[in-house]
């Protein structure tokens, strides 16, 4: 399969494993599976034709390992905005966590911290490099860092996802340590 077939079935998947599983006629179980068939007869009858070792090719080499397969069955490991309950155990962050962002939100983040806006949580990244790619996909990047070591201690929870996103409900100004 070429790179960009299979970006293609990476947002293929992502959209409905994601956000609009309804749209294809699939509903996510409470953590968020489908079973692999029902997937795969899913999108054939949309008119685009899926086969299983392509699914496994697309999830063994996806550059940010969005989802997992688990027998005959499938999720995404993050960025759901249908409701899902992923069980993600508490983790505890390292020190800094990092959050890649543009511009024209700082004013507003500034004022009332990180939210998730339509996602379950805020995403933050383990390094500077990741963060500076999440917030190029908005325009010209920039990186905040966040005091995750202290959230932590003042008792917000964290959770990581299988592909090493870290996971929080908000993240309060005073956390943020924001450029200028
Ligand atoms: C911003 C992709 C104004 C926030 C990425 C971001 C990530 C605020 C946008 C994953 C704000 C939300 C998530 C506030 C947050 N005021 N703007 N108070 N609080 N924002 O896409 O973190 O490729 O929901 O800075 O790589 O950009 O899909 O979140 O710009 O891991 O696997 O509101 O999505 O992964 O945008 O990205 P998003 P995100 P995938």
């Amino acid at each position: 399969m070429d790179d960009k077939r299979a970006i293609k079935v990476s947002k293929y998947l992502s959209r409905h494993l994601r956000h609009q599983p309804e749209r294809i006629g699939l509903t996510l179980d409470a953590q968020g599976w489908v079973d692999i068939d029902d997937l795969l007869r899913a999108t054939a009858a949309q008119g685009f034709a899926l086969t299983r070792d392509e699914l496994d090719h697309v999830v063994a080499a996806n550059d940010k390992r969005r989802f997992t397969v688990d027998g005959d069955r499938i999720r995404a490991n993050q960025g759901h905005t249908v409701p899902v309950d992923l069980g993600l155990p508490p983790a505890e962050p390292p020190a800094y966590l990092y959050h890649g962002t543009v511009g024209h939100a700082l004013s507003s983040i500034r004022a009332e911290g990180l939210r998730p806006m339509d996602r379950h949580h805020v995403h933050l990244s383990p390094d500077r490099e990741t963060a500076t790619r999440v917030g190029a996909r908005r325009g010209s990047p920039v990186v905040l860092s966040v005091d995750s070591g202290a959230m932590h201690r003042a008792g917000h929870t964290f959770h990581v996802s299988a592909n090493g996103v870290w996971l929080t409900d908000t993240v309060p100004p005073e956390f943020l340590r924001l450029p200028g």
